[in-house]
């Protein structure tokens, strides 16, 4: 992919790009508990974007993408929300310009192999890439947590999606064979090795995106919010859920709506196995930390009600094999991958039997990804020269 980025570049725009290799995202475990200061267990993935970029000397930035074929231009001076995938480019570009940077036009040529919609953060991916292009192209010196936050600022006020910190954050400080504990409220984090050569992480997309998905994050994080203004009429101290008791929600209970209470049992219970998790991974307690996954899915679905039909079809199925460890789906929901922790000598059997009964189902065809952690973006080839 990024010799077929650099020659494409060469072809378009007759220069040498700088390279930029931004993956994609899985989360072992804490979900939506990001934009309740809560913690979160992420890493990066085998899946990426690779971006060729190089400064033009004009006013006007210029993409192409490969996978669609398709070239968008803008205009620097007219950096607006725009239907389509140029929308998290120029997300992007707003920051860099409200914070108060003067950016340069910019070609660009992005290839990658993150399949959209499938709740592996490709968006994330696209705003990371950029944004390390152009820190790198520009000399800005910003940190890899500034650039996580410029992607996930630009996430809310392009698209629409107020999504919290975790995407963006693992796309920048993934590293190969490690699972990053990050507490979102502080953003301080750890790695954790995850080399369990016995474990395969398997992803199996549902192939569905309903389009409900974005819409109703944001009615996620709204009713969190309500669940909190109202315990904070007693405890005043309660900034977010990630400071809330059960004991506290069950005091505001007639307070509430049945469903706001739903939601907000779900993220104090899942803040709490999350911090479970570390120690497990640490003792190597598979077993266990499956167990949590599982009950994790069951919140998300009953509770927090951002599964689908697909999505709790590709969990029972995995539910009843031997071999599965933990499954649960991941990400913000509403179609979307599961990820499976899977023994690495039945994946084949695994796979073949999800495929052949999820399509019995649903007359989908999953895709099915055998995953491996990776390094987050960086730059594969120094500045050439323009
Ligand atoms: C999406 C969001 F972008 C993340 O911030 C996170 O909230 C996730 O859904 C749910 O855990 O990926």
């Amino acid at each position: 992919m990024i010799q077929q980025v650099s020659e494409k570049f060469h072809s378009l725009f007759g220069k040498t790009p700088l390279i930029v290799s931004s993956p994609g995202r899985i989360n072992l475990i804490g979900e939506h508990t990001d934009y309740n200061n809560g913690f979160v267990m992420p890493a990066a993935i085998d899946k990426r974007i690779i971006y060729g970029v190089q400064l033009n000397g004009t006013r006007t930035c210029t993409a192409h993408a490969v996978y669609v074929d398709e070239t968008v231009s803008f205009s620097l001076d007219d950096v607006k929300p725009t239907p389509g995938w140029i929308n998290y480019l120029m997300g992007v570009v707003d920051q860099l310009q409200k914070r108060g940077y003067d950016v340069p036009g910019f070609d660009c040529v992005v290839d990658g192999d993150i399949p959209v919609g499938a709740g592996l953060s490709s968006s994330a991916a696209v705003e990371g890439g950029l944004v390390m292009a152009l820190n790198e192209l520009m000399g800005l010196g910003l940190s890899r947590i500034d650039m996580a936050l410029i992607g996930q600022k630009a996430e809310h006020t392009f698209p629409g999606v107020k999504c919290g910190i975790m995407d963006q954050f693992a796309n920048l400080h993934g590293k190969k064979n490690q699972v990053i504990l990050l507490d979102c409220r502080s953003l301080e984090y750890q790695y954790y090795p995850f080399e369990f050569p016995d474990y395969k992480i398997v992803l199996c997309n549902t192939m569905v995106h309903h389009s409900l998905a974005s819409s109703e994050y944001n009615v996620r994080r709204q009713q969190c919010e309500t669940g909190v203004a109202a315990i904070q009429e007693l405890y005043p101290g309660v900034a977010s859920l990630r400071d809330a008791s059960l004991e506290q929600l069950n005091q505001v209970r007639d307070k509430i709506s049945a469903e706001v209470y739903q939601r907000c049992q779900f993220v104090i219970d899942e803040i709490a196995r999350t911090q479970k998790a570390g120690p497990l991974l640490a003792k190597g307690d598979l077993a266990e930390f499956g167990r949590l996954m599982f009950e994790t899915h069951e919140g998300l679905s009953k509770d927090y009600n951002v599964s689908c039909p697909e999505l709790d079809l590709l969990v029972e199925l995995a539910k009843v094999r031997p071999e599965v460890a933990g499954s649960r789906m991941m990400g913000g929901g509403f179609g979307g991958c599961t990820i499976n922790l899977v023994e690495a000598g039945a994946v084949d059997s695994f796979v073949q039997y999800i495929k052949e009964h999820y399509h019995h189902e649903t007359s989908k065809q999953p895709e099915v990804y055998v995953t491996t952690i990776q390094d987050g973006t960086s730059v594969v080839h120094q500045k050439a020269e323009a």
